[in-house]
């Protein structure tokens, strides 16, 4: 079976398997010139057999990024660079700018007093801070006041700046965005907002309070919006929902204690494209492999572990950052006996499961492939 593009041809019966001769070569040369091909020369290659991932299983260690990252607040300023941002480089997408699949990562770092400036954008856009106080963002005049582990949207269309409170202290965040998938679409707009800056139209942390107290919803609120009205998810629920969960649950064979953040209007993904989940390892767990139609980028947000991702070893610890590509397997260990650890991770699997393309795949016990959905 071939799942790489380097022959094109095959002896399966469906298969395109056509050989070359003087006259076929002459053929494709005038279908050439006519704007046209012969579908059978690229069949095996444009229809593969699966899903076949150009972006490669990568981990980032925050020890050696973090270093890099602090270079930069001397190096450029907000205001020079739009926002100060190293992104994460998947050596095969360096074209797309994307972390894994259609996905783009970066780390954010901006000092106490520093703001950068308001903008909006078709692509979709998430953070998850990794540290510092004293980090705030502006979303639409809903300023979100951010902390450690703390997980915020930046819904595509609306207009967004981040900044650092003069007290605070240097802050690192991780940004999400589905700009190559955007791009690749050829659906990517891009505004700078009139004034750089947005006012603040609500009370400071307004959709938390609103929008987000479990299993409750302000009675009677009307929200169309294609985003979830809480752009906020704080940590301490967050681990503490993980905590409550896996108290009364076994856990996932494939993820563990697991928990997708949701839109609270809905209960679906919390926006169109990329959605998040959180996951926990209790002390000692490990899970079993499977692999998944959908790009993965997990951030350890607690604790110390590893994966394997297609067989290869993955060792992280607490702000490491790595990629799962689609239809990859992998399983996850918390390497720990004491301690639970967990990990964040953000997605492409709303845009997936509304086009009706999601699947996922056990590793059977005998190296064979068990259907699971
Ligand atoms: O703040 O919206 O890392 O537009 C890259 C592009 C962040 C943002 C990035 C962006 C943003």
């Amino acid at each position: 079976m071939n799942t790489r593009f380097d022959s094109y041809r095959e002896t399966t019966p469906g298969r395109a398997n056509v050989g070359d001769s003087p006259d076929l070569l002459a053929y494709y040369g005038r279908l050439s010139e006519l704007g046209a091909g012969a579908l059978w020369t690229v069949a095996n290659k444009i229809e593969p057999w699966q899903p076949v991932p150009h972006s490669a299983p990568m981990i980032w260690r925050y020890l050696d990024l973090r270093e890099a990252v602090l270079r930069a607040l001397k190096l450029v300023s907000p205001e020079e660079a739009g926002r100060r941002v190293i992104y994460l480089a998947n050596p095969n997408r360096q074209d797309v700018a994307a972390a894994v699949g259609w996905l783009y990562s970066g780390l954010q770092v901006m000092a106490p007093g520093e703001c950068a400036s308001s903008h909006r954008h078709s692509a979709s856009a998430l953070r998850f801070i990794m540290e510092g106080s004293g980090a705030f963002t502006n979303v639409d005049g809903h300023k979100m006041t951010l902390g450690r582990n703390d997980f915020v949207l930046t819904p595509n269309g609306t207009w967004h700046e981040h900044g650092v409170a003069e007290n605070g202290t240097n802050c690192i965040w991780q940004d999400g965005l589905d700009i190559p998938l955007v791009n690749a679409l050829e659906a990517g707009f891009y505004e700078v907002h009139p004034d750089l800056r947005q006012a603040i139209s609500y009370p400071i942390d307004e959709s938390s309070s609103m929008w987000g107290s479990p299993g409750l919803r302000p009675a009677g609120a009307d929200w169309q919006r294609r985003y979830s009205p809480l752009l906020k998810y704080e940590w301490e629920p967050t681990y503490e929902a993980l905590c409550r969960y896996a108290a009364v649950y076994d856990g996932s064979p494939f993820d563990a204690i697991h928990m997708d953040y949701v839109n609270p209007a809905t209960g679906g993904p919390v926006m169109t494209t990329m959605g998040a989940s959180i996951q926990m390892l209790r002390p000692g767990e490990r899970t079993r492999a499977h692999r998944e139609v959908g790009n993965f980028v997990y951030q350890c947000a607690k604790g110390s572990g590893w994966s394997i991702i297609n067989g290869q070893r993955y060792d992280w610890s607490e702000r490491d950052i790595f990629v799962v590509p689609s239809w990859t397997y992998h399983e996850h260990g918390n390497s720990s006996q004491t301690e639970d650890t967990c990990l964040f991770s953000f997605h492409d699997l709303p845009a997936m499961r509304a086009l009706g393309l999601y699947r996922q795949e056990a590793l059977g016990e005998n190296g064979g492939h068990q259907p699971i959905t």
